[in-house]
């Protein structure tokens, strides 16, 4: 998806120009993918915009790059201050997609990554639907990937690890050039793991079924926690279930959360309707409640909202 450039990135503790925030063809992350990202959304509310569930995001950046052993030089306090500057110096106030990330810039080459500078950007700018505006509303069509998640020894994938990517890479590419909108990825054990960059929820007998994030390899999903939150209060059960590639071809319904992609029905997996093939009942109360909970339309989620 393309990117609208907006004025000022937040580059290593100072706001500069867009065209500005370049970095050495020699930076380390480039070469050996070591370095981690976030994705945040903020949305415009009755109240002015607001960032989602902000601090949780810098809190996984963090605990992204404890993994790798990054040291990063901004605390959280730091990074939630540097996002709301961002956006309130571009001017976002409809709404837009933060993009932080932090990586081994110029100064060594070499796999141990240790001695090189640790960078750190925050850029934002407005992006729409992240699998378009049809299959937010209508639905998307899925393929199970032959590529398997990372196993746990391979790649630890409770990080938003840059190179870590390069796996929902090969799994999007083949499912859009095969004709679907996304990949649903198994892990290496054969259950179901999590999409390129959501994670996925199915509707059964009424009640919610998510894939254990730990077990399943998939990232703690800061939108899953919400949608976890969000379908206890309007009254429905949910549970963290391994599952099996016949549980999503046996759903009433299902969905994949993220915050790129928002809340999304999924119409077909591997050519199987799921359902009827349209967004089911549950489905579409929660992504409604959650579009609201996001816009400052719901009083009760107003702590997950940072006010710019
Ligand atoms: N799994 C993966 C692998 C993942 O990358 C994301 C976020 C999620 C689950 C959902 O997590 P959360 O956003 O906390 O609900 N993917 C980000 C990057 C997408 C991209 O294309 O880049 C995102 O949604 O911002």
């Amino acid at each position: 998806m393309p990117i609208s450039p907006t004025k000022k990135i937040w580059m290593d503790g100072s706001l500069i120009n867009w065209e500005d925030a370049t970095t050495h063809v020699l930076s380390h992350t480039l070469h050996y993918g070591t370095g981690a990202f976030e994705g945040i959304r903020a949305y415009k509310t009755p109240s002015g915009v607001a960032v989602f569930r902000l601090r949780e995001h810098m809190e996984r950046l963090l605990r992204s790059c404890k993994i790798l052993m990054i040291d990063v030089p901004f605390s959280v306090d730091q990074l939630c201050e540097a996002t709301t500057d961002v956006v309130r110096v571009n001017e976002l106030d409809d709404g837009c997609y933060i993009r932080p990330l932090v990586y081994l810039g110029y100064g060594e080459m070499g796999i141990f990554p240790l001695n090189s500078p640790v960078n750190v950007v925050i850029a934002a700018w407005p992006w729409g639907a992240y699998l378009g505006d049809e299959g937010l509303e209508n639905g998307v069509r899925m393929k199970i990937s032959s590529w398997s998640r990372h196993h746990p020894n391979s790649m630890p994938t409770a990080s938003k690890t840059v190179g870590g990517y390069v796996n929902s890479s090969l799994a999007k590419v083949e499912a859009v050039k095969a004709g679907y909108d996304e990949a649903i990825m198994l892990g290496p054990d054969g259950h179901i793991s999590e999409c390129t960059g959501e994670n996925l929820f199915i509707v059964r007998d009424g009640k919610l079924v998510s894939p254990p994030p730990s077990e399943a390899g998939a990232l703690r999903g800061i939108t899953q926690s919400s949608i976890v939150k969000i379908a206890n209060d309007l009254g429905y059960e949910v549970g963290f279930e391994t599952m099996r590639r016949d549980d999503l071809y046996l759903a009433d319904e299902a969905f994949l959360t993220g915050t790129a992609a928002e809340v999304v029905p999924i119409g077909s997996v591997d050519d199987r309707l799921v359902g009827d093939g349209k967004p089911g009942p549950i489905t579409k109360e929660i992504q409604t409640t959650y579009f609201q909970a996001v816009r400052g339309a719901r009083p009760q989620y107003e702590s997950w909202l940072t006010k710019v």
